[in-house]
């Protein structure tokens, strides 16, 4: 492991910007710092751990009971679903969310903009470990920009010779001073799913509050979203490209307790906001074509 994170350094580490460091159970951390905020990335999962600007509180929300472990998915942070999000459509078997937050990604690249903002690039391609669960030829790419806001795009290319479809969701957890000091607005006039039914509802109002579990899979929506939250007395705007689809995710108390790697109260410290793609907003490449779904977050000054 130790020859690993020397030659990850070596190639890709920036000077008083970015290097690699072992976490614990043996998973490789990127460290983020520069003139804009920290940021942690894992190479597992391909998933963002933490993004904090100097100027404010942890914008992402991180389970203190997540486990690190190959196999298993990180609870909190930004974890990449993909091929599928939700359940497996027919095996109940297969991973909830896919497979891309539950295997190792390569670094491929870091850079510096002239703006100081840090840019990195993790890459996921189709191997016999992601054909045992899903037949197809791919890469995913995931570049990283990490300034004033934090952008994250999940680009996906059918390198094979079959067409394929695929849902996907960057399933971000918002870090929140407690879920009664939160308002989500952008919303209003969208269609949506509650749960798991197959009602569609519209929203009504422009303000969203969250006093119960929440599972809403917003249609249709290509609209910013702001979280507000008056004792952090902070704003995030969140915008999106390439997804018609946002959810809305609070497991409340009931379900949070179903939870092993998340504490019986955690339901209250944090919200989901999630761009998607699921639904009718399912992506289907054939050979040779792509697609890319980007979210961004940044605070609202
Ligand atoms: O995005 C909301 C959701 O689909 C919920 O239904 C809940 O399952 C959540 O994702 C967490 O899923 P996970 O597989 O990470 O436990």
């Amino acid at each position: 492991m130790e020859e690993e994170i020397d030659l990850l350094n070596e190639q890709f580490s920036i000077e008083g910007e970015l290097c690699f460091s072992e976490k614990k159970d043996g998973l490789i951390f990127i460290d983020v710092m520069n003139k804009y905020a920290e940021a942690t990335i894992s190479l597992y999962g391909g998933h963002i751990i933490q993004y904090k600007p100097y100027d404010s509180f942890d914008v992402l929300w991180m389970s203190p009971d997540s486990n690190f472990e190959v196999g298993k998915a990180i609870r909190g942070g930004i974890p990449i679903c993909f091929p599928w999000f939700g359940p497996h459509a027919s095996d109940s078997l297969m991973p909830a969310h896919g497979f891309a937050r539950l295997l190792n990604w390569e670094v491929t690249k870091t850079e510096t903009t002239v703006k100081g903002e840090t840019l990195i690039t993790l890459e996921l391609n189709s191997s016999e470990e992601t054909k045992k669960y899903w037949p197809y030829d791919f890469k995913m790419e995931l570049d990283l920009c990490i300034g004033s806001s934090f952008k994250v795009e999940l680009r996906i290319t059918n390198t094979g010779e079959k067409e394929f479809s695929y849902t996907s969701a960057i399933h971000t957890y918002f870090n929140v001073s407690e879920i009664s000091n939160v308002q989500i607005e952008g919303l209003k006039g969208a269609t949506y799913y509650s749960g798991f039914g197959n009602e569609l509802l519209t929203q009504e109002s422009n303000l969203i509050e969250i006093s119960k579990e929440e599972n809403r899979r917003y249609v249709n929506t290509e609209s910013d979203i702001i979280l507000h939250d008056s004792a952090f007395n902070r704003k995030i705007k969140t915008s999106k490209k390439g997804s018609k689809v946002s959810v809305v995710w609070n497991p409340w108390s009931e379900t949070a307790k179903a939870f092993k790697d998340m504490p019986d109260d955690g339901y209250q410290t944090f919200v989901c906001i999630e761009p998607a793609n699921s639904y009718d907003d399912f992506i289907q490449l054939a050979p040779g074509e792509n697609h890319s779904t980007v979210g961004v977050i940044g605070l609202v000054k």
